[in-house]
């Protein structure tokens, strides 16, 4: 945008005096940070009013992506460099004496996910609107997002996450556009011009509002929308006549029921096996967000047969899955259209991306509570499953009755949401090579079967202005210094800094950038924890959610075999390490909150033992999210992605790390494949079981995890020292842990693995001395990283999936 710093002085101080009646000088942080997203809310406002303008004359085919969670962080610097106004707003507030720097600070990261399917999502929509693609997000508003982490004694504690008691600066909300979704009561049929009809009656109806934050595009003037819904009672107020009477709980009770739908994200990374609370949220965003798509559509004057050609409904994992039921039951009871014909509009506008093969996270209701909550959904799932089930019979001449029970969409009592996403959309995606072929070739093998055509690859990707530009401004100075800024909208070209792999210059500046980003990272470490470590060790880093299957106590078990040989030999010659750890567990995940205690308490031994003369310390760095992501990345050395193979489906973390000049250390799983093809078996250290290995013991039933326990003295040490007081714990602490690795054999295989990580590590360290080559591989890693922009990925979706162009919008600010 063209805006001079002294217009942008005026309107800021005109904002911030309006918004307040005070004087600049007597404003707090928060006063003038709410002014400052005001006011770009105010730039921004005109580019989205053109962009929905142009939208709806042009007819243009829109897309939405629903999802459970969008994690988008913070808006504020992001929006700054997107409008191209980041210099103007620092040079104008500086006049005025306030720091930029300070306001970014003030502002809340929008927690509303739990990880990697939520950052996703996020991401997904940067890269929308900066392809200039009419793609827009669909989800909830919850008043909590993910709980606030606190260490408390080595354990993790958790709080609210209230993250909307300053307001939220970036939402409009959109009280007009409010509509009515409706749970429980009873389905009246009746017949209408010799058509069976369906009257849904006595139901309770709860009032869903839509909050719209703008999504803007870098540089393109696109900006399309994030529409968050929150519920409400349908009156809004509470019950006079119970007031009266005296009854103060009973007349908020209604108010409160509705209210509770949208109080909280829930806090796992997998499922809510059958708590209705879930099943009423997935449904009221669906539902919501459906209805609201219809109101736009209707307003083209298109008719409702053509729905599929302008509309593509995208459903993030089986969470939204009931768009299936819900769009069928507004095309049928609705807008009167036929079942073949609501079924062909339905499959050709939605489509799937499967996340995980977790079976834990194969979404599963139990049958009579879909039917008592949602009575007519629940009649549409039934005929979509009779269908099926005839077509596997009657067409496809399927006799073996165990294949059909276990493709139903009905079974045991229960609805598989997994089974009703692929029967009923004309796609199904995997999120990197490994996982599609996983999905085809096994997990969801017998679908594949009849419906090879609906599967495909869509490799994740990641925001690589947020994860550069924004988190890594210095790195972004010398790559634009180096080979110009095409990479900033063609992160492909990232690639011309392999010719500067072996110019011992680049690789100076480089490694002082990572150096001052370490700095950084340890002062901020000193500051929260008054921990000091050294910017000079190798930064070990693994930050991710805390699960089993993504090893954090496989890289444990590791660093207390190193202070065992420490002890031995307080000499060894190894280079010095700081392992850092972040990432929440799922509050009722007991091993993974055992997890952490474990790293915190190895921790207080470790870091408190000169005897080993600082050789390892160990930080684990509470409240991991966006923000916290965004320093601790550009500083590591080491991204560990030590997932057991085939479990971690892609993986984001990875790519962010080494578009940061991280070094992966990995297991062939999930996108780490990709990452390993990208820059050469010599950029990567890999070490650990392949997915077919793992799977044959799975078959096979041959592992033992004693014999590896008793056959690796290290390790058996190490074991051990867990339990027999070795640790200023109680003996019983960590047994949990130790029972999962021996008595339950290991399901992850981390004892397998143990050796062969071992051996990585050391590999590492010796790499990590040759200074130069070290660099080598760095810089390697960046440049090879821009195939990993989710631009490139949601361009395949568009392309691939969507069917929708990509076309510059005609109009400049
Ligand atoms: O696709 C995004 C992300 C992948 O990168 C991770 O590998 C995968 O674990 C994660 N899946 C989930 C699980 N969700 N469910 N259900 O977050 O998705």
């Amino acid at each position: 945008m063209k805006i001079t710093p002294l217009e942008f002085k005026t309107d800021y101080t005109e904002t911030l005096r309006a918004m307040t009646a005070k004087h600049v000088d007597e404003t707090s942080p928060l006063e003038r940070y709410n002014a400052l997203g005001t006011l770009l809310k105010d730039y921004i406002g005109e580019l989205w009013a053109n962009t929905n303008k142009t939208y709806r004359t042009q007819k243009t085919k829109q897309v939405y992506y629903f999802s459970m969670e969008f994690l988008t962080g913070k808006f504020l610097a992001n929006n700054l460099i997107y409008l191209d106004l980041y210099a103007t707003a620092e040079k104008a507030l500086k006049e005025l004496n306030i720091s930029l720097d300070e306001l970014i600070e003030v502002e809340v990261d929008q927690g509303l996910g739990n990880g990697g399917l939520g950052r996703l999502a996020a991401c997904f929509l940067d890269a929308m609107s900066s392809l200039s693609i009419p793609g827009h997000g669909c989800g909830i508003r919850y008043k909590n997002g993910l709980f606030e982490q606190k260490i408390i004694n080595g354990y993790q504690v958790e709080y609210p996450d209230r993250w909307l008691v300053n307001n939220n600066v970036w939402e409009y909300k959109r009280a007009s556009k409010a509509v009515n979704v409706k749970y429980n009561g009873k389905i009246e049929t009746y017949m209408e011009n010799g058509r069976l009809k369906f009257n849904h009656v006595d139901y309770d109806a709860v009032r869903a509002v839509p909050y719209d934050t703008p999504i803007l595009g870098f540089d393109n003037n696109t900006v399309n929308t994030l529409r968050l819904w929150s519920a409400e009672e349908i009156n809004d107020v509470m019950d006079f006549e119970h007031f009266s009477k005296g009854n103060y709980v009973s007349a908020f009770e209604k108010k409160n029921n509705a209210e509770i739908i949208t109080q909280i994200l829930y806090p796992n990374d997998s499922i809510e096996e059958g708590k209705l609370l879930r099943l009423k949220q997935e449904y009221f965003f669906v539902s919501a967000g459906l209805q609201s798509i219809l109101m736009t559509f209707k307003k083209t004057g298109v008719p409702i047969e053509a729905f599929a050609e302008h509309v593509a409904i995208h459903i993030n994992d089986t969470h939204p899955s009931l768009a299936i039921p819900e769009l069928m039951r507004i095309l049928l009871d609705e807008e009167n259209l036929t079942w073949d014909v609501a079924w062909r509009i339905t499959t050709a506008c939605i489509s799937y991306t499967n996340h995980t093969i977790m079976s834990e996270a194969l979404e599963k209701w139990p049958y009579f509570m879909i039917q008592d909550l949602l009575p007519r959904i629940t009649m549409i799932i039934e005929e979509i499953n009779n269908r099926f089930i005839a077509k596997l019979k009657d067409a496809l001449h399927y006799t073996d009755e165990q294949k059909i029970h276990d493709m139903a969409i009905i079974a045991d009592g229960l609805v598989r949401m997994a089974n009703l996403a692929i029967v009923g959309s004309h796609s199904i995606n995997g999120v990197a090579k490994l996982h599609t072929e996983i999905l085809k070739n096994n997990v969801l093998h017998d679908f594949y079967e009849i419906y090879p055509e609906k599967f495909n690859n869509k490799t994740n990707g990641i925001m690589h202005r947020h994860w550069l530009l924004n988190a890594n401004p210095d790195l972004t100075d010398l790559v634009t210094e180096t080979i110009g800024d095409g990479f900033k909208k063609n992160p492909l070209a990232l690639r011309d800094l392999l010719k500067y792999r072996e110019d011992a210059s680049f690789q100076n500046k480089l490694f002082d950038i990572k150096h001052k980003n370490k700095e950084h990272l340890a002062n901020i470490i000193f500051k929260e924890q008054g921990l000091r470590i050294d910017p000079y060790s190798i930064f070990d880093v693994q930050a991710k959610r805390i699960h089993e299957y993504k090893r954090q106590h496989l890289n444990i078990l590791h660093i207390m075999m190193l202070y065992n040989k420490l002890k031995e030999n307080p000499n060894l010659d190894i280079p010095p390490r700081t392992f850092l750890f972040a990432g929440k567990a799922a509050p009722s995940y007991y091993v993974a909150k055992q997890v952490i205690k474990l790293i915190n308490t190895l921790a207080d031994v470790i870091n408190n033992d000169t005897s080993i003369k600082d050789k390892i310390k160990i930080v684990f760095m509470p409240n991991y999210g966006v923000s916290l992501a965004s320093r601790l990345i550009p500083a590591a050395d080491i991204s560990e992605q030590i997932s057991t193979a085939s479990k971690e489906a892609s993986g984001t973390g990875n790519m962010k790390f080494m578009m940061n000049g991280a070094v992966t250390l990995a297991t062939l799983d999930g996108a780490n494949v990709e990452i390993m093809n990208e820059v050469g078996e010599n950029n990567i250290v890999l070490f650990g079981l392949k997915d077919d290995e793992v799977y044959r013991y799975y078959e096979q039933g041959n592992y033992n995890a004693f014999d590896v326990y008793n056959n690796t003295p290290d390790l058996k040490q190490v074991i051990d020292q867990l339990t027999n007081g070795f640790l200023p714990v109680p003996k019983e602490e960590f047994l949990p842990i130790v029972e999962r690795l021996l008595r339950f054999n290991d399901e992850f295989f981390v004892l397998k693995d143990f050796e062969s990580y071992s051996d990585a590590q050391e590999r590492i360290g010796l790499y990590y001395r040759d200074k130069r080559h070290w660099m080598k591989m760095s810089i390697t890693n960046i440049a090879c990283s821009g195939v990993f922009s989710a631009d490139y990925t949601i361009d395949k979706y568009a392309s691939g999936i969507w069917h929708v162009n990509r076309k510059p919008l005609d109009f400049n600010l």
